[in-house]
């Protein structure tokens, strides 16, 4: 359905987080003649309760950018042309062939995003299996919360953001937000946290800064970064000692808690204190208040997770909720706070480099099996496990790929150690991307693609609960831009591989995923698009069209064979890097309200930009004054991997070893010049979010 976009109001979703907000795009007529403008208002729906914060807000300044690009670019004596489809795709397709004939399919890998639609994304990891035939695909989600995907699975058997819906969080009598500063990320899910407040609810903030979040708190844990999983370790000793456990839950639905039990034993109190920077006192009280609380919820993100040892971190989060019973019934339950618009689907059809469609995994037989009947090719044909985003990078920088396709990222700016990146990029043989912007990575890229946008992208996308909503977007592509699933069937049909991508719409791709996924641990089987529209979204896992979907998880039996949840070993030393002589303080990173990610949609966003024009260090005054540092002051952050240069900031409400610089610009402003490569050895994420560094005014 096309909108006369000039004329009526458009109903769609916002662009950027989790939430997914729904939201109305009304014209007005412009204060010139002729001119038009937009306002942009919140819809009701289930998550944001019609609400919209200033990103969704103004998500249409840069949809509506002069900025967009138009046409294909391809690049010619080191300078942009303007290209046709026809020219562009050809020259992709050629080259593509004389480097796989050259040096064997894996020479090309692909580089997805969890902005991407449900349909682009499994289309993408189609893509990369059937029609380039290569093992090396992975996505920027493995940066994002691949330490709590590999937890839940481990734990509960499966991974979904949150265990239950968001209108419990009222019913929940403690609440643990540990390391998610939902004020600033998730500002429309706010209000569910200030009524369970109002309720009652204890409200614990786990977080080297005070945060907007932090306000909400009875009791702020000014954890040093790095070491939440020892944090927790010591809650979990004191819980276990005092006896504030649920017998009858461990024993009829756990595993191992006698194991996890007797390794708490080997943890000494007084060294959790120091190595976390935080008072025993306080960490008895949380404990205890969310051990004695009635009902109780955990939420954690990105500051627990990026981590080296993040994913150790969140389950040994997920054993606090196991010890105390509190999941699987009314006003209980865990939360990863996923980040990117479809951060949850994106990482369930197959983008990442072990994973099939449905949460299938690509080294299981059966799975591949199923997979392959549905595309229809031999399963042999299916290639093999690649590796995770970052060592996708290492391999660029050794030659072992050749070819980059990048669609719906910016890693040259979202990577940690990115000067090495970079150097990897550059000595690739062709970049492709697909952007509706010229971002830093595609200002390196030989063939820039054209891409539609949330106004123009009609698609499925699944938020942070686990529920498929349909974003309708029906205004016409602007210039000659199109959709991520469009460009993956043309140059499929270029490679010879036409039949399995003769998709003509959005639709026709999500029927095949419901297929692809059925019987998987994330079931769409009965999510249709007509639903869709008429409820408003549907919670997977959803096997058949008369299933009502599955808002709340665990209720009688976790997804392990045997219904049981499982403990880990609680972990007893931080993995993160320490601060030393040379490099006396901790650098972690994170998020400003106004921008999203590397900023490529936000900082063309005028209203948005103009909030936050440039990068920043916050710091301690006690600490800057140390190092001869005036508020304001220029400052060089350096680490071991590089350095970045920004403006100081004094901040008396962050830690004193510690240091906070946001993850919105590129250039010399990048963060990730500084930033830990080291990653976690269960899910491949970074350790992005400690790392020692040394700070000196310029
Ligand atoms: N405004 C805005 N909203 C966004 C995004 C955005 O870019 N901008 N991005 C979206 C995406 S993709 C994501 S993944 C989410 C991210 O959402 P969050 O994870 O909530 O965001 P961050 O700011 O990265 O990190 C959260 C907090 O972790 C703290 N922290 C740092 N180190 C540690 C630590 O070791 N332990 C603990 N407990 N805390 C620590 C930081 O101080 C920070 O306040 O947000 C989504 N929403
Ligand atoms: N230091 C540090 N580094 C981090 C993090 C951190 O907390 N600290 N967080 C990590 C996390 S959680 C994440 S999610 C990553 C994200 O980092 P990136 O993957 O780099 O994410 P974006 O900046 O959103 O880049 C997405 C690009 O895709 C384009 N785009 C948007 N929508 C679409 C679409 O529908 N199709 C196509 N083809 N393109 C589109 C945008 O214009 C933009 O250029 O960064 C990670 N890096
Ligand atoms: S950025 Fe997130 S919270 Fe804000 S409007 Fe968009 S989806 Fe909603
Ligand atoms: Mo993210």
């Amino acid at each position: 359905m096309k909108l006369d976009w000039k004329a009526e109001s458009m109903d769609t979703q916002c662009p950027f987080c989790s939430v997914q907000c729904k939201m109305t795009v009304k014209p007005q007529p412009g204060a010139a003649a002729g001119a038009m403008d937009y306002i942009t208002e919140g819809r009701m729906n289930a998550a944001s309760e019609g609400r919209l914060c200033v990103k969704g807000m103004n998500a249409i300044q840069h949809a509506e950018s002069p900025e967009r690009l138009l046409t294909p670019m391809v690049k010619s004596n080191g300078r942009f042309v303007r290209a046709s489809w026809e020219e562009a795709l050809d020259r992709i397709v050629s080259r593509w062939q004389a480097i796989r004939e050259e040096n064997g399919n894996d020479a090309v890998g692909v580089y997805g995003g969890g902005s991407l639609t449900n349909e682009s994304a499994y289309l993408l990891g189609k893509f990369a299996r059937i029609a380039l035939g290569t093992r090396y695909i992975d996505y920027n989600g493995r940066f994002c919360m691949s330490a709590a995907a590999s937890a839940g699975v481990k734990t509960f058997g499966v991974d979904r953001g949150l265990t239950n819906r968001l209108d419990e969080i009222p019913l929940a009598k403690c609440i643990i937000l540990a390391g998610t500063n939902i004020a600033e990320c998730q500002p429309t899910l706010m209000p569910y946290f200030t009524k369970a407040r109002d309720n009652g609810a204890f409200m614990i903030v786990i977080d080297p800064r005070e945060t907007a979040t932090a306000e909400l708190a009875d009791l702020h844990l000014k954890v040093k970064p790095g070491t939440d999983a020892v944090l927790v370790s010591a809650m979990l000793k004191m819980i276990v000692d005092e006896g504030w456990i649920d017998e009858a839950f461990i024993r009829e639905r756990t595993n191992g808690f006698e194991h996890m039990k007797e390794k708490l034993g080997e943890l000494r109190l007084d060294d959790c204190a120091k190595v976390t920077g935080v008072e025993l006192r306080d960490i008895r009280k949380a404990a205890a208040a969310y051990a004695l609380a009635e009902t109780g919820m955990i939420f954690t993100a990105r500051g627990v997770e990026q981590h080296a040892d993040g994913h150790m971190a969140v389950r040994n989060y997920l054993n606090m909720a196991l010890v105390c019973g509190k999941i699987g019934r009314e006003g209980c339950g865990y939360g990863a706070v996923t980040g990117q618009g479809n951060g949850q689907g994106g990482r369930e059809h197959g983008q990442k480099a072990d994973q099939l469609p449905g949460y299938r995994l690509i080294e299981n037989e059966r799975d591949r099996a199923a997979v392959a009947a549905v595309w229809g090719v031999p399963a042999e044909e299916l290639p093999g496990k690649g590796v995770s985003a970052y060592e996708m990078m290492e391999l660029v920088h050794k030659r072992d790929i050749r070819s980059l396709f990048v669609m719906g990222s910016n890693p040259v700016v979202s990577n940690p150690q990115a000067g090495f990146v970079e150097e990897g990029l550059k000595r690739l043989d062709f970049l492709v991307v697909a952007d509706m912007f010229m971002s830093e990575t595609a200002a390196m890229a030989d063939v820039v693609l054209p891409v539609t946008s949330y106004l123009e992208n009609e698609g499925t996308l699944t938020n942070l609960e686990g529920r498929v909503l349909l974003r309708e977007a029906g205004r016409p592509a602007p210039g000659e831009a199109r959709h991520d699933w469009q460009i993956l069937c043309e140059l499929a049909s270029r490679l010879d591989k036409a039949p399995y991508f003769s998709f003509d719409s959005a639709e026709a791709i999500f029927n095949e995923l419901r297929a692809a996924s059925r019987g998987g641990a994330a079931d769409y089987y009965g999510i249709t698009y007509e639903r869709l529209r008429r409820e408003e979204g549907v919670y997977w896992p959803c096997p058949d069209e008369n299933h009502p979907g599955t808002p709340r998880l665990f209720a009688d039996k976790f997804a392990h064979a045997d219904g049981r949840a499982v403990f880990a070993e609680p972990v007893l030393q931080p993995a993160a890097e320490q601060a030393c002589d040379d490099y006396p303080l901790i650098l972690t990173n994170g998020r400003l309200l106004p921008h999203y990610l590397t900023g490529v949609q936000t900082r063309r966003s005028p209203r948005l930009a103009a909030r936050e024009m440039v990068n920043s260090l916050e710091i301690h005054p006690g600490t800057a004054r140390r190092y001869g540092i005036e508020d304001g002051a220029l400052v060089e952050v350096r680490s071991k991997r590089g350095a970045f240069v920004v403006r100081c900031r004094y901040r008396p409400d962050i830690r004193e070893d510690t240091v906070f610089s946001a993850m919105h610009w590129g250039g010399m402003q990048n963060v990730n010049l500084a930033t830990n490569p080291k990653l976690d050895p269960f899910c491949r994420m970074p350790d992005f979010k400690a790392s020692a560094v040394a700070v000196r005014p310029l």
